[in-house]
C-alpha cells in the first residue's frame, strides 16, 4: 500500500475471522475450517475475538481463565457504565441508518438496532452514520467480518476540528495535549527507512515533519463527529454509501437478548455488534496496518504509512512519553491511553497480533475488563460500554451525553484515578490481582 502525494483514502482490506480446529487452544487462522465442537469446562472456556478485522490477515483465539476477582472488576465496570448512562437525557444523538444484507433475520436486525441505540443513548453528536450489516452464513470458521470507511486529513485540520468540537473537561485536557503546528512526532519501528535497519524492531523517533507526521486517517463516522466532511464511499459488501460494513456468521450460536443474560453456549450478539460499531466510530489503531506491512517484501517507508488514527494521537508508552511523542510501534512494550501527553495512563491497549500481545492494536488490553473494546469475548459473556470506552470516544471527537451529573461525574473521576493507578510509569507491570 503506497499513497500518492495527494490525499487519497486508505485501501481497505477485509480479513475474516476463522477458527482452527484445536479444542484445547482454539486459534484463528487464515484457512477457513470448521469450528471445533469442543465441550467447555466451567473454568476454561473457548474464547473468540470479537468479530472484526482491520487490515488483518492473522488472527488468534485465546482461552480465558475467569476468576471471581475478574468478574467483580467487570461488575464494577458495568456499574460505572450504568451510572453514566442513567443520567442520559433527551438531546441530539447520532442516527444510525441501517441497510441489511439479504437474508438477515428479524432478530439479527433488531440486535444491530439495539446495539446502535446503546451508542446513540450515550453520544450527542448530530450526525448520521450509514452502516450495512448482515447476518448470513459465511464460509468456514469465519465468525464475522467488518470494515470501516476512512478518510485522510491534515493533522492541523483535524486538531483544529477537535478543538472546535471540545465540550467536556476531558476534551480540554485531550486537545491541549496535542502538539501545536502542523505535525506530530511518534516513536516508530519496522519501516523500511528505520535508521536501525530496514524493518528493524528497534523504535526510533520520527519527528521530521514529513508526510506521516502531517496526516491522520480518521474513520468517516468520527470525521462527521468533529464536523469534518469525509469522502463519501462505499465498501465491498455495502449497500450504497457507508461508514461501515459488519457481517456476522449465522452458523455460530448467538444470544440476541442479553437482558436476561447470555446463554453459556452462545455469543452476546448485541454486545459484539456494539463492539464492531465502536470500531466504526473510531476506536481503531493504524499500528495494525503497520504490522501488516512490516514483513519483507512488504516493508514501507514511514511516509507510505500516514495512517495514525484519531485514537493513536492518545497512544503512549513510557518511552514515547519521555520523548514527548505518541507511540506508534509494533512491539510488545506496554501502550496506554492518555489524554495528558502520556503523564497519566488511563487504560492499556492491546499491542498487535504479530509483534505485540497477540491482539489487534485497535483494542484495549485483553481480559483486563477495561471495556467493550476488549479484543476478545467469551460465550456466555455479557459485554457493555464502560466509562473508559466513553472517555476514549469523547477524546477523539464524540460528544458524550450528557456531561455527567456531579454524582456520576465524580464516579468517572474515581474510575480514572483507580485506573491511572494501575498504569504506566512504573516499569514494574502489575496485573490486577487475580486476573
Ligand atoms: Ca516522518
Ligand atoms: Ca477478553
Ligand atoms: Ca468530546
Ligand atoms: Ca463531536
Ligand atoms: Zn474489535
Amino acid at each position: 500500500m503506497y499513497f500518492p502525494d495527494n490525499l487519497s483514502r486508505p485501501r481497505h482490506t477485509a480479513a475474516a475471522w476463522t477458527i482452527r480446529a484445536d479444542c484445547k487452544r482454539p486459534r484463528l487462522s487464515d484457512s477457513p475450517v470448521t469450528p471445533p465442537a469442543c465441550s467447555s469446562s466451567p473454568a476454561e472456556r473457548p474464547f473468540a475475538p470479537f468479530p472484526d478485522q482491520f487490515f488483518q490477515s492473522r488472527q488468534q483465539l485465546e482461552m480465558l481463565m475467569k476468576t471471581r476477582r475478574c468478574m467483580k472488576t467487570f461488575a464494577q465496570m458495568i456499574a460505572l457504565a450504568l451510572a453514566i448512562g442513567a443520567a442520559t437525557t433527551a438531546t441530539a444523538a447520532p442516527v444510525f441508518n441501517f441497510q441489511f444484507t439479504a437474508g438477515t433475520s428479524a432478530q439479527a436486525q433488531q440486535g444491530f438496532i439495539t446495539a446502535a441505540s446503546r451508542w446513540s443513548n450515550l453520544l450527542a453528536d448530530d450526525v448520521t452514520i450509514n452502516l450495512t450489516v448482515g447476518f448470513n452464513p459465511l464460509a468456514g470458521g469465519t465468525i464475522a467480518q467488518a470494515q470501516s470507511s476512512r478518510s485522510l486529513f491534515y493533522y492541523s485540520g483535524f486538531r483544529g476540528a477537535l478543538i472546535q468540537d471540545a465540550s467536556s473537561r476531558f476534551d480540554a485536557m485531550a486537545t491541549s495535549s496535542l502538539p501545536g503546528g502542523g505535525t506530530f512526532g511518534m516513536l516508530l519501528n519496522r519501516t523500511s527507512d528505520n535508521p536501525n535497519g530496514a524493518g528493524s524492531a528497534i523504535p526510533y523517533l520520527d519527528n521530521n515533519h514529513s508526510l506521516n507526521n502531517s496526516i491522520v486517517a480518521i474513520t468517516s463516522a468520527e470525521a462527521k463527529a468533529v464536523g469534518l466532511v469525509p469522502i463519501e464511499e462505499t465498501l465491498s459488501g455495502c449497500i450504497g454509501t457507508c461508514d461501515g460494513f459488519i457481517q456476522f456468521n449465522s452458523n455460530f450460536a448467538f444470544d440476541f437478548n442479553p437482558h436476561d443474560g447470555v446463554q453459556a453456549d452462545a455469543f452476546d450478539f448485541v454486545g459484539a455488534a456494539a463492539h464492531e460499531i465502536g470500531h466504526t466510530l473510531g476506536f481503531t489503531s493504524g499500528v495494525d496496518v503497520l504490522e501488516y506491512y512490516s514483513t519483507p517484501p512488504e516493508l514501507h517507508p514511514a511516509d507510505a504509512l500516514p495512517l495514525v488514527s484519531g485514537l493513536d494521537l492518545f497512544r503512549y508508552s513510557e518511552q514515547s512519553a519521555a520523548a514527548g511523542v505518541i507511540d506508534w510501534t509494533a512491539d510488545d512494550r506496554e501502550k496506554y491511553f492518555s489524554i495528558d501527553g502520556g503523564a497519566t495512563g488511563i487504560a492499556t491497549f492491546s499491542t498487535g497480533q504479530a509483534y505485540g500481545d497477540g491482539h489487534q492494536a485497535s483494542h484495549w488490553e485483553d481480559d483486563k475488563y477495561i471495556g467493550l473494546m476488549d479484543p476478545t469475548g467469551g460465550m456466555g459473556e455479557v459485554v457493555v460500554i464502560t466509562g473508559e470506552d466513553l472517555l476514549a470516544l469523547d477524546a477523539i471527537g464524540w460528544d458524550v451525553s450528557p456531561v455527567p451529573e456531579p454524582s456520576s461525574y465524580a464516579m468517572l473521576g474515581a474510575g480514572l484515578m483507580l485506573l491511572g493507578g494501575r498504569a504506566v510509569r512504573n516499569s514494574a507491570r502489575k496485573k490486577p490481582a487475580g486476573c
